[in-house]
């Protein structure tokens, strides 16, 4: 009798959620998964080990930013007396550091840096990162991201970086991803096989296999755009949004554009920032934004254009070069565009 109790005990232990199954640790799938890159040496799986452990870091930051603004109020500095500094600043240093330390990026291009910081001549890597996107949401609590992508350098590692190296068009990235700060932290990136999400567990401080083979919808009824601009944007772009407020659909616009494109990966929906009075050529960043994200949406089914031509196929001629940006659902980018923005 009292081992029947305990068995029937132990059954229902086991199918209670503390006994779940925790899954996939993002390092687990990043080893099992590292035949599939061709130059499968490890480097690449570490590189983006580095970059998981500086968003844990920024992750914390983030989850501070309200409390560091109290501490700033009552006028306190940080324990070397330094002033408390910006979060993108921050966000800045602990991925380049983490980038440094790990030897296998030569060079990174950041959304902080005029130029491009010369790292490691042995790595074979270059890395272009917007370290905090979407800046002007930190201080009011909404969601912002994380967008970085990785090209293999073209020179020799161990001869000094050149342009070649830095100015590689969107469709040579060997890897890209971004991490959503947002009601959870999720880490979400490519290597060209396929799109894959990891939700972070601050408890365990493991990133989770969440969202495995993730896929864009064809169609969608989402349209995220800053509509404020509408009078500096072409006829075709106003003609394209009256079209979507025929058709029903939603506006959704947090000004983040990693949450923006998140929400629109999974629901179905297309983000636009076309070209304006203001930026004439748009707004976004070629090589630290569009790049990755038109390669996370291409690998999820999804497309990229900057209203005419793919954004992978953009020749890249200098670091913070810009470009106006419709991605999302494959059928609403091909709509939008039959519009002529
Ligand atoms: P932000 O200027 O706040 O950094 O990357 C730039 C970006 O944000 C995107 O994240 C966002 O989608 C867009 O600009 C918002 O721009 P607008 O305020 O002009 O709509």
């Amino acid at each position: 009798m009292q081992r029947s109790i305990n068995k029937a005990n132990a059954t229902s232990i086991e199918s209670s959620r503390i006994a779940q199954s925790i899954g996939f640790t993002l390092d687990r799938f990043i080893k099992n998964n590292q035949d599939q890159f061709q130059y499968a040496s490890g480097e690449l799986s570490q590189l983006l080990r580095d970059i998981a452990l500086a968003s844990k870091v920024v992750n914390r930051e983030v989850n501070k930013a309200g409390l560091i603004d109290i501490m700033g109020a009552l006028g306190s500095q940080n324990t070397a007396g330094d002033n408390q500094q910006k979060l993108d600043v921050l966000a800045n240093i602990r991925f380049t550091r983490a980038l440094a330390k790990g030897g296998e990026v030569c060079a990174l291009v950041s959304e902080e840096s005029e130029s491009f910081v010369d790292l490691s001549n042995d790595g074979k890597y270059v890395i272009a990162i917007d370290p905090l996107d979407g800046s002007s949401n930190i201080d009011v609590n909404v969601s912002i991201g994380t967008i970085f992508s990785i090209y293999r350098r073209k020179t020799s590692p161990g001869t000094p970086i050149q342009h070649i190296d830095i100015l590689q068009k969107g469709s040579e990235q060997v890897a890209a991803g971004y991490v959503l700060y947002g009601s959870s932290t999720m880490l979400v990136y490519t290597t060209g096989h396929g799109v894959n999400g990891f939700t972070y567990e601050p408890s365990l401080g493991e990133y989770f296999l969440s969202h495995p083979n993730l896929n864009m919808p064809d169609d969608g009824k989402i349209y995220s755009i800053n509509e404020g601009l509408s009078d500096s944007f072409s006829n075709g772009v106003r003609s394209y949004i009256q079209y979507c407020k025929q058709q029903r659909y939603t506006a959704r616009y947090i000004g983040s554009l990693v949450a923006d494109f998140h929400r629109n990966m999974l629901k179905g929906g297309i983000y636009i920032y076309p070209a304006t009075a203001k930026d004439a050529n748009g707004k976004l960043r070629l090589m630290y934004e569009c790049n990755a994200l038109a390669f996370i949406a291409e690998q999820a089914g999804g497309k990229a254009t900057d209203g005419k031509v793919r954004i992978l196929d953009i020749e890249l001629k200098e670091l913070h070069q810009r470009t106006a940006f419709f991605v999302g659902s494959k059928n609403m980018v091909d709509q939008a565009q039959s519009f002529k923005p």
